[in-house]
């Protein structure tokens, strides 16, 4: 197990876009562990590949209130998305203290492998649905800012140069 850094915006690798996973060996499965240890840390409620810097279609994500619920999606693709849409205010553990609205699917049913390379299918609506349009979208290079005005997207940008100048000072 290990902890793994986490990519802070407006860092460009955040914008490489995932291959799919070819075989799920010894070497995702660690990956994914590592990645649960680092979300679990983080208190994140999910966290993509992309964001530790692994440009592979690989997602954990644990919503539950008790933090014992692991969910791991490999190769993970939403197969339908509702016509009704959500507005939840979202955060990133790319972007640690930034929160804001973003227009969501409300439900979404998403196909994936496990752990084990097997293929599952499940529901997703309110947090769940909107953390996994959060994470299939780093999948794909984006970031949630991406969604919000060029003036708010500035300002965080701005935000976050200067903090991690000082946390490197
Ligand atoms: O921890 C997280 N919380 C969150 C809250 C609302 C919408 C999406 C998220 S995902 C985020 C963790 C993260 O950055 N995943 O990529
Ligand atoms: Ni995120």
């Amino acid at each position: 197990m290990a902890l793994l850094p986490i990519l802070q915006y407006p860092d460009a690798r955040l914008h490489t876009v995932a291959k799919p996973v070819k075989e799920i060996d010894a070497r995702v499965r660690q990956l994914v562990d590592d990645m649960l240890e680092t979300m679990y840390e983080a208190k994140g409620v999910g966290l993509a590949a992309t964001q530790v810097n692994v440009h592979e279609r690989i997602v954990v994500i644990d919503t539950s209130e008790e933090r014992n619920d692991a969910l791991v999606l490999i190769n993970p693709e939403i197969i339908q998305a509702s016509a009704d849409m959500i507005v939840w205010e979202e955060g990133c553990l790319s972007v640690p203290t930034i929160y804001d609205k973003v227009e969501r699917h409300a439900k979404i049913r998403v196909r994936a492998q496990n752990r084990n390379g097997e293929v599952y299918e499940f529901d997703g609506e309110e947090l769940l649905g909107v953390c996994v349009q959060h994470e299939l979208d780093h999948l794909l290079g984006k970031v949630f800012v991406e969604y919000l005005s060029p003036l708010k997207r500035n300002r965080i940008k701005t935000k976050m140069v200067k903090r991690t100048r000082d946390e490197e000072a």
